[in-house]
């Protein structure tokens, strides 16, 4: 038996912070249906199985409600097997019964409820829907005396927690990290995590298709779930179906070198225009090369799909031969030694030494700018 196992597709999830950008990333989760029906062609499987949060939110519009279903119609040789998670559970009237009226076509079936499904004469799908966004109890715990047919594997579908699980009253969908063995399931597949996780050698979470923020799973995948029959152990294969990477670095640059390397090093980053970066950058730069840095992100910024720049403990130190390049004796050398003091007066406010530094930069970048306009 060889299925894909995915999850948290949450189609529909919104991207405010990213202004214009936002339709791409909303585009590219659909890209991720896409991908894992070619991925299911490609490999022979027949069966896809969602583990909960196909939509972001309960009330998608009706554009984003049908864009998925039309997605996996496309694959009609390919059977999805979608579940209600916590941020699509199945209510009366819900999501679900809206998606049910669309009509849909064979190859897609939804699981609503907490009954064995066969997925074919030698497999059954033992699926534990949310009905709402939070349950106290573990819902999967049903699939220990759920009857199946001898000799077929038995394959778990269900959304929630395992970290939180025995720790007392606060989880929130928690998911026995031993269902796969109590239950004798063959494979249990599990949504929530937004990474792939193993949890044990018959439980894992796919992780998101498409990743969704920063710091978490930096590029979409699914597994490639190969069970060779009754008791034997799953094989698990990764397949990518993410379009952009969500990569977060923090580093450190105290010279012209440093902050060569690290530009160099991020733009060796595969497909950079799909990289959506989130950097922190600390340390400190003399005022040239910390306006060389700015050049570099400003080119940076061009490259990538998004880049998200923290460089508020990133400082500029002049040295003697910045504090000159900005005027030897003038008005403006003036200024900059003003500025100078601020931003290295320990006594002073961190946001007023931090604004004095900012200047500095500014007052440098304008001079030198001017001084090659003139020598041009
Ligand atoms: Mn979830």
């Amino acid at each position: 038996m060889r299925i894909i196992h995915s999850a948290d597709w949450q189609i529909g999830k919104v991207f405010k912070q990213f202004g214009t950008k936002e339709e791409t990333l909303r585009q590219a989760r659909l890209a991720a249906v896409e991908r894992l029906g070619v991925h299911a062609r490609g490999n022979g499987v027949r069966h896809v199985l969602v583990a909960g949060d196909v939509y972001d939110s309960e009330a998608p519009s009706a554009h984003t409600l049908r864009a998925p279903i039309e997605r996996m119609k496309a694959f009609v040789d390919v059977h999805w097997h979608l579940l209600p998670g916590n941020h699509d559970p199945h209510r009366p009237e819900g999501v679900w019964d809206r998606v049910a009226q669309l009509g849909l076509p064979e190859n897609i079936h939804l699981h609503l409820a907490s009954i064995p499904a066969a997925l074919d004469e030698s497999a059954v799908l033992l699926p534990a829907p949310l009905h709402r966004k939070s349950e106290f109890d573990d819902i999967s715990a049903w699939m220990d005396a759920a009857q199946t047919p001898p000799g077929a594997l038995r394959i778990g579908l269900a959304h929630g927690s395992v970290v939180d699980f025995g720790s007392g009253g606060e989880a929130s969908n928690p998911i026995d990290p031993a269902r796969a063995t109590k239950a004798h399931l063959d494979y249990l597949a599990l949504g929530d995590w937004h990474r792939t996780l193993q949890v044990g050698p018959k439980t894992w979470y796919a992780g998101t298709p498409e990743p969704d923020r920063a710091g978490g799973q930096e590029q979409g995948t699914a597994l490639l779930v190969d069970i060779a029959g009754p008791g034997a152990l799953p094989s698990i294969t990764r397949l990518i179906t993410g379009t952009y990477r969500w990569v977060s670095r923090s580093e450190r640059i105290d010279d012209e070198e440093a902050s060569a390397d690290l530009d160099r090093r991020l733009r060796e980053e595969a497909d950079l225009s799909r990289l959506i970066l989130r950097l922190k950058v600390e340390g400190s730069l003399p005022l040239a090369a910390y306006g060389e840095f700015l050049r570099r992100m400003t080119d940076l910024d061009a490259a990538v799909f998004d880049l998200d720049l923290d460089e508020a403990s990133l400082a500029a130190r002049p040295t003697e031969a910045d504090l000159e390049a900005i005027d030897f004796d003038g008005v403006l050398r003036r200024s900059a030694d003003r500025l100078k003091n601020v931003s290295d007066d320990s006594a002073a406010a961190p946001e007023l030494r931090r604004r004095a530094e900012e200047a500095l930069v500014e007052l440098y970048l304008r001079v030198a700018g001017r001084a090659r306009e003139e020598a041009a």
